[in-house]
C-alpha cells in the first residue's frame, strides 16, 4: 500500500514536472548567431547510480521538491565545500575527476560505456553582466535525456528530451564571481519517455552540445519565420516576434537584394510581413545560394544565413521551385564511427556530409532524432536536402499524455529551431511504430503540431509495409498513409525478409497519388569479409542485395527517393554476434574505419544515372 501511494506521488510529481515544473524560456530562435560565452571545457563528474546526491533514500522523493530536506549538505547540487575536518559531506567535486562537455560519456570512460542512469557535472565560471537589464539566458544544445540544472544551489529548471536544445533564463541567480553550475543528467529508459525502452542505436548519455550563456537586451527578437511564400514564390513571408516589443518598429535588411522594410510590431510583439522577392537567387542543391539578413529592434539586431525556395508536391513529383525532383538520399545516424561516439563537432557533420556527397546525394535522412543544430546549418550551405525527425521510434506509450507531452515539445523545438532552413523539406513524426488503436491519434495530433507552427513543408513518417514472405504484393497498409504527404517506407526485402532474389518476385502496390520515398532499405556487410553472395555479411552479399533492391525500386513509378540504411556502420547493443557485429549495426555503406564497402558503389553509380535524368537549373 505504501509502495503504491510512493509510485503515486512519484508519477503525479513526474507529471508536474512535464507540465508546469519547466521553468524553461522559450527556445531562442537562432542561438547559433548570438555572441555567447561558452562554458564547454572539462567539468568536474560524479556518478550516482542509486542517485545519493539527488532522491531522499527514504522515501525517494527529489530533494529538489521535498522542502523538508533543503537545508541538507546531502544534494549534489548544493556543491558543498569541505571546510571543517568534522564535516560530513560524501562526495566533493572539487576532487572528482573531470570530463569534456560537450560529450556523451559512454566513448571518454570505459567503465561507462554501458552506464544508464545518472551523473552530474559540475563547472565554475565568472560572468560580468554587460547591462543591468539584459537577460542572460543558460543554453543547452542537447543533454540525453532528463536534465536537471542548478546554478548556485538552486533549482533552474529540468528538460526532458535526449536531442533538443533548451534554455533557461538565469540572470536572478547569476553572480560576477565564483559560479558553481551544476548540471544532474540521468539517460535511463522508461517507458513514457520518446524513445523509450528499445531503440536500435547507442544510448549515449552525457551533455551532448555545447553549453553557452546568451545575453540578449529585455526587448530581443524572440524568433521569426522568412522565406518565400509557398503559393507565390514572388513574395517573401513571414514574422518577427519580439520580446517586451509591443508597439516597437522592427527592421529587415537583406542587403544583398537591397530589401530594406520596417514594420510596427503589434500589442504581443509580433508584427507579420510580405515582401516583394525582387533580386532573389532561389536556392536549390547545384546552387544553394544563401543571403545575410539582418533583423533589428531598439538595441537588438541578428544575423541569418537564409535560402529562398519552394517546395511542394503535385500527384507522385516532388517539385523544388516548381521542378521535379529526385531526392537522392541516404539515411545517416548523428554518430563519429571512426572516434566512435556522439558527433558534436563541426568537423564530424563535414565528414558525415562529405561521405554522403561522395556518394552523389542530394537528400539526408538525419534519423531518428533531432540533431544539432549546424547539421541544417551545413546542409544549407552544401546544398543537400533533408528529412528531419523525432524518436518517436517502434514502442512509444501511446495511452500515456506524458509519453505525448516529450513527443510534442521535442517536435515543436525541432520546428521552430529549423523553420528558416532552406535544407529541410520533411518533418517526420514517427519511424516504424506499430499499429494499435491510439497510435493514429497521436501520430495524426503530432501532424497538427508541426503544421501550426510550419506548413511549408512535408509530413512523413517512415511506417511499415505488410509484405508476408509468401505474398507476392507489398502494400502499405497503414492509415497513417492518408496524412502523409510523402509515403515514406522503410522495407528490407532480401534482408529480413527473404533473400535478395525476393525482390525481383515482388511487385508493390501503391494506390496513393502521392510520392513514394522508401525511408530504407539495406544489409548488414563486415568491410572486407569476402564470399559469395549469398553468404550473409559478405560484402557481396551487401551489393547483390543493393543491385536488387534497385532493380526492384525502377519498376515503381512513383518512386521520387530513397534514404538507404545507413551511411555507415554504428554502435549498437543489440548487434551481438561476436567477430562480425561485436556491437555494431553493420548496415553502413562505409565502415567504422571509415572505407567504402561495394554496396557504395552500386547506389552511387544510380545516383549519377538518377542525377543526370531529374537534373536541372532554375530561371532566377
Ligand atoms: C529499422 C530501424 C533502424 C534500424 C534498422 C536495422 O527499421 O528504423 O533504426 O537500425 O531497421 O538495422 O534493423
Amino acid at each position: 500500500m505504501i509502495m503504491k501511494k510512493i509510485r503515486l506521488c512519484c508519477f503525479l510529481l513526474c507529471l508536474f514536472a512535464v507540465q508546469f515544473g519547466r521553468s524553461q524560456e522559450p527556445l531562442l530562435q537562432n542561438a547559433y548567431h548570438r555572441p555567447a560565452t561558452l562554458l564547454n571545457g572539462n567539468w568536474k563528474y560524479i556518478i550516482d547510480p542509486y542517485d545519493t546526491g539527488y532522491r531522499n533514500h527514504r522515501n525517494w522523493l527529489p530533494f529538489d521538491q521535498a522542502e523538508s530536506t533543503k537545508a541538507s549538505a546531502k544534494p549534489y547540487y548544493t556543491d558543498k565545500v569541505i571546510e571543517n575536518p568534522w564535516d560530513r559531506v560524501e562526495y566533493n567535486f572539487n576532487t572528482s575527476p573531470e570530463i569534456k562537455v560537450p560529450g556523451d560519456w559512454n566513448s571518454q570512460f570505459e567503465k561507462l560505456e554501458y552506464y544508464e542512469g545518472a551523473i552530474w557535472y559540475r563547472t565554475t565560471f565568472d560572468y560580468a553582466v554587460k547591462k543591468e537589464d539584459n537577460q542572460v539566458l543558460l543554453y543547452f544544445g542537447a543533454a540525453n535525456y532528463q536534465t536537471d540544472v542548478y546554478l548556485n544551489g538552486e533549482k533552474v529548471g529540468q528538460h526532458l528530451g535526449g536531442f533538443d536544445p533548451f534554455n533557461f533564463e538565469v540572470s536572478e541567480k547569476l553572480r560576477s564571481k565564483g559560479n558553481s553550475l551544476v548540471v544532474r543528467v540521468d539517460n535511463s529508459r522508461e517507458k513514457h519517455r520518446v524513445p523509450n525502452y528499445t531503440t536500435d542505436w547507442w544510448n549515449y548519455g552525457g551533455i551532448t552540445r555545447e553549453v553557452k550563456l546568451i545575453e540578449v537586451p529585455k526587448t530581443h527578437i524572440q524568433e521569426y519565420q522568412i522565406q518565400l511564400d509557398p503559393n507565390n514564390p514572388d513574395l517573401i513571408k513571414g514574422y518577427v516576434q519580439v520580446s517586451h516589443g509591443a508597439g516597437q518598429e522592427v527592421t529587415l535588411k537583406i542587403p544583398e537584394a537591397r530589401i530594406e522594410e520596417s514594420f510596427r510590431l503589434d500589442g504581443t510583439g509580433k508584427t507579420a510581413f510580405q515582401i516583394a522577392a525582387k533580386r532573389i537567387k532561389k536556392w536549390y542543391p547545384k546552387r544553394p545560394k544563401l543571403y545575410t539578413v539582418e533583423i533589428s529592434c531598439g538595441e537588438d539586431t541578428l544575423e541569418d544565413a537564409i535560402g529562398f525556395r519552394t517546395v511542394a508536391t503535385d500527384g507522385p513529383n516532388i517539385l523544388l521551385n516548381g521542378k521535379s525532383i529526385f531526392l537522392r538520399g541516404i539515411s545517416l545516424h548523428e554518430e563519429n564511427p571512426i572516434k566512435v561516439g556522439r558527433a558534436n563537432a563541426m568537423e564530424e557533420a563535414r565528414m558525415l556530409f562529405g561521405w554522403a556527397q561522395e556518394l552523389n546525394c542530394n537528400f539526408v535522412r538525419l534519423a531518428h532524432y533531432p540533431h544539432n543544430e549546424h547539421m541544417p546549418r551545413l546542409a544549407d550551405q552544401l546544398g543537400i536536402l533533408l528529412w528531419e525527425e523525432i524518436p518517436v521510434y517502434w514502442g512509444i506509450d501511446y495511452e500515456n499524455p506524458e509519453a505525448f507531452a516529450q513527443a510534442k515539445s521535442q517536435l515543436e523545438t525541432l520546428v521552430h529551431r529549423d523553420k528558416n532552413r532552406a535544407s529541410v523539406i520533411v518533418w517526420s513524426v514517427a519511424n516504424e511504430t506499430p499499429e494499435v488503436p491510439s497510435r493514429l491519434k497521436f501520430l495524426r495530433d503530432l501532424k497538427k503540431i508541426a503544421l501550426a507552427i510550419d506548413d511549408t513543408r512535408f509530413i512523413s513518417a517512415a511506417l511499415e509495409r505488410d509484405e508476408k514472405s509468401t505474398a507476392h504484393t507489398v502494400k502499405i497498409p497503414d492509415p497513417f498513409a492518408e496524412d502523409v504527404d510523402m509515403i515514406a517506407c522503410n522495407e528490407y526485402i532480401g534482408w529480413y525478409s527473404g533473400l535478395p532474389e525476393r525482390c525481383a518476385e515482388v511487385t508493390w502496390e501503391l494506390p496513393h497519388n502521392k510520392p513514394f520515398f522508401v525511408s530504407e532499405f539495406g544489409g548488414g556487410a563486415l568491410y572486407n569479409y569476402h564470399g559469395d553472395k549469398l553468404t550473409r555479411w559478405t560484402e557481396e552479399y551487401q551489393e547483390y542485395l543493393y543491385e536488387e533492391q534497385l532493380k526492384m525500386l525502377r519498376k515503381i513509378s512513383t518512386l521520387r527517393g530513397m534514404t538507404p540504411w545507413i551511411l555507415a556502420d554504428f554502435r549498437s547493443p543489440r548487434r551481438n554476434l561476436p567477430l562480425i557485429q561485436d556491437g555494431w549495426n553493420r548496415k553502413g555503406l562505409i565502415s567504422n574505419a571509415g572505407f567504402k564497402k561495394k554496396a557504395f558503389y552500386i547506389l552511387k553509380a544510380y545516383y549519377d544515372e538518377m542525377e543526370k535524368k531529374y537534373d536541372y537549373a532554375v530561371k532566377d
